[in-house]
């Protein structure tokens, strides 16, 4: 099999963090790396599990860009990133370093902040010391809030970066801040625990096009997470599983957050559009969302996915239904206020339908 020298760049930068890869490849893989247009991303690791950079290697489409070597070496200047960037050590700090200087890069965040013990739960790299003119370690929380007033755009990418998420769980005991609460900076957050590809990808695509990126009230791009996973989901209006496992009824009772969860899941799925958490018999479990984990736990209990004002009797709870289901209109599975019950259910004698409730 001929393998060209852009394949070979594509596996590499593809697999340079199971490889490895560093020394004699650094000169080749720098100089294919930086010849993308557009602003050079600066990319930091703070406190997580890299699971955002792993969901974004695993990007595979029919349209541009197709994957992630595809996306850093043809449609971006990938500057500095800890795992896929060829580059090591000195070399490579000193790419993020030109980046910085360059006037204009997207500073792009993967974790939570670690504030607590000044930062020294994370550092990120070794550089030169402005003020003693020494090298030295330099934590997350320097580094992010040293380039965070210059970036042309920060982009907090994953649940932690974006709101503390797991990184940030209670008791939090290094202090985890998100990267807006951090440098008081306006963040484009990409929430997800994992984010998605396609969010991280077209979020980078608007910017690099000089569009702007329409955002809601979690400073979310609109593009994905104008809708909640609940309304949604092909189980919506299906009856209640009473355990897990019952093919294609609703998790609502089973702990499910998709009523309270914005994101496309549902539509737009994952692993190149094989499946999604509900699809796969799962839960949705909130990660999309601020507060997530703690405000959604317990997960796999119905205790933490209604609301307090929730009537489990006549579904009359506004949070979880829509107004056309309510019978402020037509909707397949509400009519004449309440959303259509299994037959048995007793509309009004407590929680005895074991349908719905278990
Ligand atoms: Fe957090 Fe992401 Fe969850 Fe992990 O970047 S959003 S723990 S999947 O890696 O930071
Ligand atoms: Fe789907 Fe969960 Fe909503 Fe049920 S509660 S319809 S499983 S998102």
């Amino acid at each position: 099999m001929k393998v060209t020298r852009r394949d070979f760049l594509k596996y590499c930068v593809g697999s340079a963090a199971t490889l490895g890869l560093s020394g004699s490849l650094l000169g080749t893989l720098e100089k294919a790396l930086a010849t993308g247009g557009g602003p050079p991303i600066i990319w930091i690791a703070a406190s997580n599990c890299t699971g955002c950079t792993v969901s974004l290697a695993n990007r595979f489409s029919t349209s541009k860009p197709t994957d992630v070597a595809d996306l850093f070496i043809n449609t971006v200047n990938l500057a500095y990133h800890p795992n896929l960037m060829g580059a090591a050590g000195s070399l490579a700090v000193k790419n993020a370093l030109n980046a910085e200087n360059s006037g204009t890069f997207i500073l792009a965040v993967e974790g939570g902040i670690p504030t607590a013990f000044e930062g020294r739960c994370c550092y990120v790299w070794n550089a030169i010391d402005p003020t003693t003119g020494r090298p030295r370690d330099w934590t997350a929380m320097e580094v992010v809030n040293r380039l965070a007033p210059k970036a042309h755009a920060i982009l907090s990418i994953g649940t932690c970066a974006s709101f503390g998420g797991m990184s940030g769980a209670s008791p939090n005991p290094t202090g985890i801040r998100s990267v807006r609460a951090l440098t008081g900076r306006s963040t484009i957050n990409i929430p997800g625990c994992p984010s998605h590809p396609d969010w991280i990808v077209g979020t980078i695509a608007k910017l690099l096009a000089g569009t702007t990126v329409s955002l809601d009230s979690s400073r979310r791009p609109r593009d994905y997470f104008s809708s909640n996973v609940h309304s949604a989901c092909p189980r919506n209006g299906q009856a209640w599983a009473t355990t897990f496992g019952q093919q294609g009824l609703c998790l609502r009772d089973r702990g499910c957050k998709g009523p309270n969860t914005r994101s496309d899941c549902p539509t737009r799925k994952w692993n190149g559009g094989t499946n999604w958490c509900v699809g796969a018999n799962a839960l949705c479990i909130g990660c999309t969302e601020s507060g997530f984990p703690d405000r959604f736990s317990p997960f796999f209990s119905s205790a933490g996915a209604l609301p307090s004002d929730h009537d489990r009797t006549t579904q009359s709870c506004s949070s979880c239904h829509s107004p056309s289901e309510l019978g402020g209109g037509s909707s397949s599975g509400g009519s004449g206020g309440t959303q259509q019950l299994p037959s048995g259910h007793p509309p009004t004698n407590g929680q005895s339908c074991t349908t719905c409730h278990g």
